[in-house]
């Protein structure tokens, strides 16, 4: 599977976000990774729909949706018209996945399913055939800057196994602490799609456009 980084909106100057995008588009980073949150399923609040209105037009970034909201079912449809490429929502409390999963494909957008770092990613093996991505959580979702889970390394090791036996071809991405100390392993155990956020591009100790490329090299290189 390709190597790519999906870039966090949420990390982005919002002072000068068109900036920071044409920084991103510069560097080759490919797409948009884009927090929705609703206060309920996690404790806080993200990226709204007007920006997003208003940024659709302005990039050919791919935008990356991660749905933090209880009943992604109200809310999927809203981020398709808004221009999403791919959907992902969180399996946690979700008794509709198959459903669900049929739901995005047939609006012609890509489809994922997150998982917690504390959830077992067994149930997956019924569900694979149908994602287009699965995202594993290296942290609790609500918050940027938080620590990297190590045992979800494990994890994912576990799901590109199934993927491998299964004969799909699925992407991993990984959200949360991804640096270029915690990409190796990850790599190595089957992810494929890092989401950078302040561990990464965003630390604002280098310039933007900089640090994007010199990470995405980085992790094609490994
Ligand atoms: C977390 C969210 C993430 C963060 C991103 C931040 O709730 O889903 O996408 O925005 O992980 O990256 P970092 O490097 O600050 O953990
Ligand atoms: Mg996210």
């Amino acid at each position: 599977m390709k190597t790519r980084i999906s870039a966090s909106l949420d990390c982005a100057n919002y002072l000068a976000l068109l900036e920071d995008v044409r920084k991103l588009e510069r560097a080759g980073i490919e797409m948009l990774h884009i927090d929705i949150m609703d206060g309920v399923f996690v404790p806080n609040f993200a990226i709204g729909t007007n920006l997003l209105k208003k940024l659709r037009p302005q990039t050919s970034l791919l935008f990356d949706v991660h749905l933090m909201v209880v009943n992604p079912e109200a809310h999927f449809s809203l981020f398709a018209q808004l221009g999403a490429d791919s959907i992902t929502f969180h399996a946690e409390g979700n008794p509709r996945l198959h459903h669900l999963v049929d739901a995005v494909k047939r609006l012609g957008k890509k489809v994922g399913i997150a998982l917690n770092p504390s959830t077992s990613p067994e149930f997956l093996r019924y569900l694979l055939p149908y994602l287009d991505l699965v995202l594993c959580m290296t942290v609790d979702p609500g918050f940027v800057g938080q620590r990297f889970v190590p045992e979800v390394v494990a994890k994912v090791e576990v799901i590109r196994k199934m993927s491998l036996e299964l004969g799909v071809a699925v992407d991993i991405a990984v959200d949360g602490g991804i640096s270029e100390e915690t990409v190796p392993q990850l790599k190595r155990a089957g992810a494929n799609v890092f989401v950078a956020g302040t561990s990464s591009i965003f630390s604002g100790r280098e310039d933007l456009e900089a640090a994007a490329r010199r990470f995405r090299e980085f992790c094609e290189r490994l």
